[in-house]
């Protein structure tokens, strides 16, 4: 891992945006799923899947279900409750009540809280396949009170072998409702508009490869969708009583997600830094996916040493990495300077796996510095607000003419004669009614 100084370093990641033949392919798979419905979906799954999917076996049923706990040991199961358990406490403190407002003159005003009534969440297969992402996509739009989650994901190829039975028992756990067999950029448009099979959603939720990615920017508006993740991101912010040997350990155990995750070490110590660049090198080549983490450190990881904690402060905010870990003397104490970071590990113990599988906040965070805008998957990405007025005569006697006023400076004249129509009734003695 290279050490250099904060000056040289500069983090550069592309957003991908697909070719221009993917965005293309991707357009006809939505246009000919909303067109066709089943049809095409069944047709799309047997060229890109080599699955035979149709209407008699794309819904996994109770019985596989029932059957995926037997391919799983006992103490997968017990992890995953104990996991959901967490995640459902954490979770349960960010549900938001609807409120109202009297005022004296009998004025409501107010604000309800509803859950969208039907989420879809997309698991990818293959590499990227994790239970530990269904309980994190899930368990907020539970919390949050929606009554149907479904989700989709791309069958075995063959059709034969079924869906990964960790997958599904980590989603009878965590409550879905529904699970079809199909996935790629044919089940984000299913999702979104429906097909005989699959009833709509109100939103997609969930990470794929990029045409899922594509297909949910494409679908985006007639549903909701969440924000599109991307690599791993960890920063380590350090200082000399940090241990080499566990900030290696918890760098790598991001660069092993992917060849462009990215693992970052900041430290004033040049002897951390040090100490840290010939760990990782150490615990390198002792782990099975060492070509992918080695990769990523190489690309994207770096070590920079900086002048003071402060300042390091000040490098993790322009990063504003999704992880931030701060083993330090008094990590608390720095806590309070950190404006950018996705979520934020303190001391020696809480290492980023703490985060990613089990202490109960959510593990799908923003990436490639959106941090700087936008938080952790929650409760509040699965419900939405109406706003609640009633207004009384008496206050609309008081207000009448300012809204008529503001209507008319707009040219919007059947504006102020609606408000206008019952003030000058009200001034006649009222409606009868
Ligand atoms: N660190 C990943 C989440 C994850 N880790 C899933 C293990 N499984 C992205 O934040
Ligand atoms: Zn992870």
């Amino acid at each position: 891992m290279k050490v250099q100084s904060s000056r040289d370093f500069k983090l550069q990641r592309e957003v991908d945006y697909g070719t221009p033949e993917q965005n293309k392919a991707v357009k006809q798979i939505v246009a000919d799923i909303k067109q066709e419905g089943d049809a095409a979906l069944f047709r799309y799954t047997e060229k890109f899947d080599g699955a035979q999917v149709d209407s008699s076996n794309i819904r996994v049923t109770e019985e596989e279900l029932k059957a995926a706990y037997n391919h799983v040991e006992d103490s997968f199961v017990a992890a995953i409750r104990a996991a959901a358990d967490n995640i459902r406490a954490f979770h349960a403190r960010q549900k938001r009540n609807s409120w109202m407002d009297l005022q004296p003159d009998g004025t409501i005003l107010g604000q309800i809280i509803r859950p969208l009534q039907r989420v879809g969440v997309y698991v990818p297969g293959g590499k990227a396949s994790y239970p530990s992402s269904v309980l994190m996509n899930v368990i907020p739009a539970q919390i949050a009170g929606v009554p149907e989650i479904v989700m989709v994901t791309p069958p075995a190829t063959g059709g034969k072998e079924g869906i990964d039975p960790y997958i599904l028992v980590a989603a009878a756990e965590a409550g879905v409702n529904e699970i079809y067999r199909v996935g790629g950029a044919q089940a984000v448009a299913a999702l979104a508009f429906g097909t005989e099979s699959i009833a709509p959603v109100d939103k997609i939720c969930g990470p794929g490869n990029i045409y899922v990615a594509l297909a949910k920017r494409e679908v985006y508006g007639a549903v909701d969708i969440d924000s599109i993740a991307g690599p791993s991101e960890i920063v380590v912010l350090a200082d000399d009583t940090a241990e080499p040997a566990y900030v290696a350990a918890d760098l790598l155990s991001q660069a092993e997600h992917d060849e462009m995750a990215s693992a970052i070490l900041v430290t004033p110590s040049q002897r951390l830094a040090d100490a840290v660049a010939a760990e990782v090198e150490r615990q390198l080549r002792e782990l099975p996916r060492e070509a992918i983490a080695r990769a990523s450190v190489d690309n994207y990881g770096a070590i920079i040493v900086v002048e003071s904690l402060e300042e390091g402060i000040s490098v993790v905010n322009r990063l504003a990495p999704e992880h931030l870990e701060i083993v330090a003397q008094d990590p608390m104490a720095l806590t309070g300077a950190v404006q950018n970071a996705g979520a934020i590990f303190l001391g020696p113990y809480s290492s980023e796996p703490v985060g990613d599988y089990f202490a109960g906040p959510n593990h799908i965070i923003p990436t490639n510095g959106t941090a700087r805008f936008s938080s952790p998957v929650d409760v509040d990405d699965f419900i939405k607000k109406s706003s609640l007025i009633y207004y009384s005569k008496e206050a609309l006697l008081r207000d009448g003419s300012t809204i008529i006023e503001l209507a008319r400076r707009e040219g919007l004249e059947a504006h102020a004669r609606a408000v206008e129509i019952r003030l000058e009734n009200e001034a006649k003695g009222g409606v009868e009614r």
